[in-house]
Order: structure tokens, then sequence, then C-alpha cells
């Protein structure tokens, strides 16, 4: 288990990254793969922070290519895309690496190793389960709404009145906005209110934030969506479980882009009476999954257990080496070992 998950409530460890911080040094900035809403803007919103403090050696590189609906962010133009050999020598010549919104190694692709064997200070800030130990200092906690509150935090213990720009408030407003599915799961707590507030007298406006992130859409997207509303959607009330299986010549024909499935999996649980979605979408090399649920029941513990996956109790990822078919009958045998949780759940 990871020791200290508020490393600034350790004074040795707090030292040791201002410390660090103090000799100017130079700065990776990294997430997961396939990054979110909270993954880019907590990346960003820590950067625009440290810059606000004079730090200037500062890269975001991203392990693989992001999706074309975070390019409107400040500061997207300057993520770096991993490459090996090209992005390798910024890693190991890194002072400090930031590792933000994931807790599993494996979560950088082919990254990994880079990071791992950097010599770098390394500092996880994370609110997905179960913590890996591959940094240096955990700045993590699992009740966080998203990354990017821990980093308001975080910029918060360091500094009692820190210098918040509209630049790096946008990217902060927009993590809290999508990892609480706009301020509406279980995970929006007061705080999560009042950080959001303070946001706003920096200069954010939600409506742009929300435009920008939803109402942004190729047409393409639109009709693969109604597509699959239509024609791949399955509801088994029995179970009050929805899902979609999505094949990769269906993501070919429309067009889909990277990111473009993003969000999809909630349409399933606006179904009345659903507490669980699942998403399988068809790629290269194997199926990805993606869970929904509401209340206390654990897709996490689901996608561990079943399809080598985690993430936060209401919204987890899996994997299957199975074809898709197989995947999904996989699944449906699962469902009655779960049916008493599924039953269980207040609407
Ligand atoms: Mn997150």
């Amino acid at each position: 288990m990871v020791e200290h998950s508020f490393f600034p409530e350790s004074p040795a460890e707090l030292s040791r990254f201002t410390a660090c911080l103090d000799k100017d040094p130079a700065i990776v900035i990294t997430f997961h793969q396939n990054p979110d809403g909270d993954a880019y803007g907590s990346s960003l919103g820590l950067k625009f922070f440290l810059e606000s403090r004079g730090h200037h050696r500062i890269t975001l590189i991203s392990p693989t290519e992001p999706a074309e609906y975070l390019k409107w962010m400040p500061g997207a133009e300057e993520v770096v895309v991993w490459k090996t050999g090209e992005t390798d020598a910024l890693i190991s010549g890194a002072d400090l690496i930031f590792c933000l919104d994931f807790s599993a190694a494996s979560r950088l692709k082919d990254m990994k190793d880079a990071v791992l064997n950097a010599a770098a200070l390394k500092v996880i800030i994370d609110h997905h389960e179960l913590p890996e130990e591959f940094g240096d200092l955990y700045y993590w906690n699992v009740k966080a709404s998203s990354t990017c509150e821990l980093v308001f935090d975080l910029i918060h213990d360091l500094e009692t009145d820190p210098r918040i720009t509209r630049e790096c408030a946008v990217c902060l407003y927009t993590g809290l906005l999508t990892d609480t599915g706009s301020f509406r799961f279980d995970s929006t707590t007061p705080a999560v209110h009042r950080i959001a507030a303070q946001l706003l007298e920096k200069g954010v406006v939600p409506s742009e934030v929300h435009r920008n992130l939803f109402d942004n859409n190729p047409y393409e997207k639109l009709q693969f969506l109604g597509y699959l509303l239509a024609n791949k959607l399955v509801f088994l009330p029995e179970y009050r479980v929805t899902y979609m299986a999505v094949s990769a010549e269906e993501l070919k024909r429309f067009n889909s882009r990277n990111g473009d499935t993003e969000g999809l999996v909630n349409q399933g649980l606006s179904i009345q009476n659903a507490v669980m979605s699942v998403l399988f979408t068809e790629k290269e090399d194997q199926v990805r999954i993606s869970f929904r649920s509401v209340h206390d029941l654990s897709v996490a513990d689901f996608a561990r257990k079943y399809f080598e996956g985690g993430g936060h109790k209401n919204a987890a990822g899996g994997r299957s080496q199975l074809s898709l078919n197989e995947t999904v009958e996989k699944f449906l045998t699962l469902l009655p070992e779960i049916k008493t949780g599924l039953l269980r759940q207040p609407r």
C-alpha cells in the first residue's frame, strides 16, 4: 500500500518536493493513455500553476494521440505525443515527473519503461482505486471527484494565496466537470461545488466550457450515436443492465475518431431502471470495455475480477483478448453472479 496518500502531511516528504522545486527542475507532466478531460485538465492546470510560480522548463507528454475534443483547451497545443527515441531524452533528463490521473503504470502504455527507469522524483496525483507503488510521493484520495480537485487542493497546500490564472481555472474546471458527469455523479460533493465556485471567480465561463466539450460534435458522430442507439443498445430489464458492442467495422464505417466513443457508455444509464451500463469496443489487438454503475455497485471490482481492469467504484475500464462476441458472451454468463447487487440498488 501507498504509505502517505497526501505527501504534504509528511514534513520530510513535503521538503523533498519543495527542495526539488526550488532547484528549478526540468519537469515532465504525464497522464494516462487516451486522456480524458480530467487527465488533460489536471495536467494543463498544474502546468499553468507551475508557470505562474516561475517554472518554465515544463513538458507535457501524452502516451497516445489525444482526442480531438480536448484540443480547444488552453495549452493543449504544447502537448507532445510520446514517440520512442524522440521523447525519451526529455523523460530521462527530467528532474521531476508528475503522473496524473492514473495509478497503474500500464496506463502509460509504451511510455511506461521510460518513466519507470527515469531518475526523476516521481509525484503521483490520482483518485483511482488501489494505487501501484511506482512513485516517490503520492497525493492520492479515492474519494476525490477528480484529479483536478486534487491539483486544486495541492496548489492550496503549497500556497495560502496562490495565483490561479483564468487558463489554469478553465483547465481545472474541465476535469471537475467531466469526471463528475457535469456535476451529477455521487462524487459531486459540497467541496466540488465550492472549488467550482472559486474557479468561476477566476474567470471560467461554464457555458463556454460545456459547449467546447459537448456541443462540438462532428455531424457523423451524431449519426453514429443514432445508429448505435437504434441498432446496438441492449437493455436487460431482469438484470437492470444495458450494453452496447461496437465492432471495428462499425467504427470504420462511421469514421469514428479516437475519443468519439467517450461518454457513449453513459447513454445506457439514462434508461429508466438501469443501474449498470457497459460498452464493448473492438480494437486492433483487444476488446476495450467501459463500465458505469450507480450507488454502491462497484464496477471497479467487477472489472478487476473478470476483465483485467479497474478504476473507480462507478466508472471503470477493462479489456479482453477474446473476440467481441465471445467477450459479450462471457459478460452475460457473469450476470447471475452479480444479480443480487444489481437488483438491490435504489433508483
Ligand atoms: Mn480522473
